[in-house]
């Protein structure tokens, strides 16, 4: 970020050149993906000019999804991502998806439990009174990228121990013999809060696809409940249209 680079990067704006600058850093490799900035205090020491056109700079970076900020550890170079394309007519599970595209997938568990459901469990589900409901959270990972953040509710009947859940909950549901057959899915779109954007890799504020999907049984019956993030940059949902007859 010396002084000199900066006078190289052509006319404009202190921000813009050192916008240009830092471009110029990560296309030649100088910067490469996942390395740290240096603190924004050294960047405006190096390329003499102010923390206000620094922040400037990085801020409009940040923007573009070239850095990514990290609350508490500061500014890296964002990874390129790989765009996952899932239809959005068959019911499968994140497992599967991720292995008929080769890729390898996997969870980072933030909570399983048993609990006494909520008021929207109890109804979604169909719960009765004394029937406790299994919550898995997790962080899912395809080929070491964290792809989304998902929240399952599952019905006590169907599903009494969480704990059962190593890696796929579906294989679960199938072995127990209650895996859905049917399902209602709603997408919308969300911007990011900190804590879940931290845990996906990405800026606070990006954006993201929240997901419930209500899964049943042949017979009718709700089995999951599960309320999901999924990173807008990331994934794209593909629905094939035919004619309205
Ligand atoms: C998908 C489903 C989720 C289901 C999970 C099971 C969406 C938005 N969500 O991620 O509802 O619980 O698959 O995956 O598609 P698993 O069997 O690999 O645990």
């Amino acid at each position: 970020f010396s002084l000199e680079r900066l006078q190289a990067a052509g006319t404009g704006p202190l921000y813009v050149k050192l916008r240009r600058t830092l471009e110029g850093a990560v296309r030649t490799g100088t910067l490469g993906h996942g390395d740290a900035l240096p603190p924004e205090r050294d960047i405006a020491e190096l390329a003499a000019v102010s923390r206000v056109t620094v922040r400037r700079a990085i801020d409009e970076l940040v923007a573009d999804g070239l850095l990514v900020r990290r609350h508490g550890s500061g500014t890296f170079v964002a990874k390129p991502v790989s765009k996952v394309e899932q239809r959005l007519s068959q019911l499968t599970s994140f497992t599967e998806d991720m292995a008929r595209r080769g890729m390898s997938s996997r969870s980072e568990w933030l909570h399983k439990g048993v609990h006494t459901p909520s008021p929207d469990e109890m109804m979604i589900l169909g719960l009765g009174t004394d029937v406790k409901v299994s919550r898995l959270s997790r962080l899912r990972i395809a080929d070491d990228q964290p792809l989304a953040i998902e929240n399952a509710s599952v019905s006590g009947e169907f599903l009494p121990d969480p704990s059962a859940v190593t890696n796929s909950l579906y294989a679960e549901l199938e072995r127990l013999q209650v895996r859905p057959v049917r399902a209602v899915q709603r997408i919308s779109a969300t911007n990011m809060k900190e804590a879940d954007a931290q845990l996906l890799g990405v800026s606070a504020g990006a954006a993201g696809l929240s997901i419930e999907r209500i899964s049943y049984l042949g017979s009718g019956r709700a089995v999951e409940f599960t309320r999901s993030l999924y990173r807008g940059d990331a994934y794209d949902f593909v629905a094939e249209l035919t004619i309205a007859v």
